[in-house]
């Protein structure tokens, strides 16, 4: 290939529209194997445009979204305890995901959708400690890879 053909290529893979937009799966799960009252996995980064199911794998959890820890434009949601949902993600950025009923036993985990921000964001100042562990944990992980 020509070098000068390479911009064209880029531009048009950009504007192309998603035409593999991906369902990825999570698991609520009363144990796992990073402990008790979690997501399988407990971050996923994923494409603009995918979805994600989460699975009530085991009994007593649900997803919402983290207040606080969702991109600009991005809209907040909520699952029933127990119910199976399947979200899509439009909006790039970084979302915290939180199990209303074990948000202080720190079930939660993050979404990246697009590319992270060189610096991520900051956490809301509002988590329980066990959650905000976590969550600082996955993405000091997530970081070094
Ligand atoms: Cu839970």
């Amino acid at each position: 290939m020509r070098l000068a053909a390479l911009p064209l290529l880029l531009a048009s893979a950009l504007l192309a529209p998603s035409v593999s937009a991906e369902v990825h799966e999570v698991k609520m799960l009363n144990r796992g194997a990073t402990g008790s009252m979690v997501y399988e996995p407990d971050y996923l980064r994923i494409a603009p445009g995918d979805s994600v199911k989460f699975i009530a794998t085991q009994s007593g959890h649900n997803v919402a979204s983290l207040p606080g820890l969702l991109p600009e434009g991005a809209e907040a949601f909520k699952g029933r305890i127990n119910q199976q949902i399947e979200q899509t993600f439009n909006v790039p950025g970084l979302y915290g995901i939180q199990c209303i009923p074990h948000l202080s036993m720190g079930m939660v985990m993050l979404i990246q959708v697009g590319e992270p921000a060189a610096t991520p964001p900051s956490l809301p100042s509002t988590l329980p400690r066990r959650a905000a562990d976590r969550l600082a944990a996955l993405l000091q992980r997530e970081a070094a890879q």
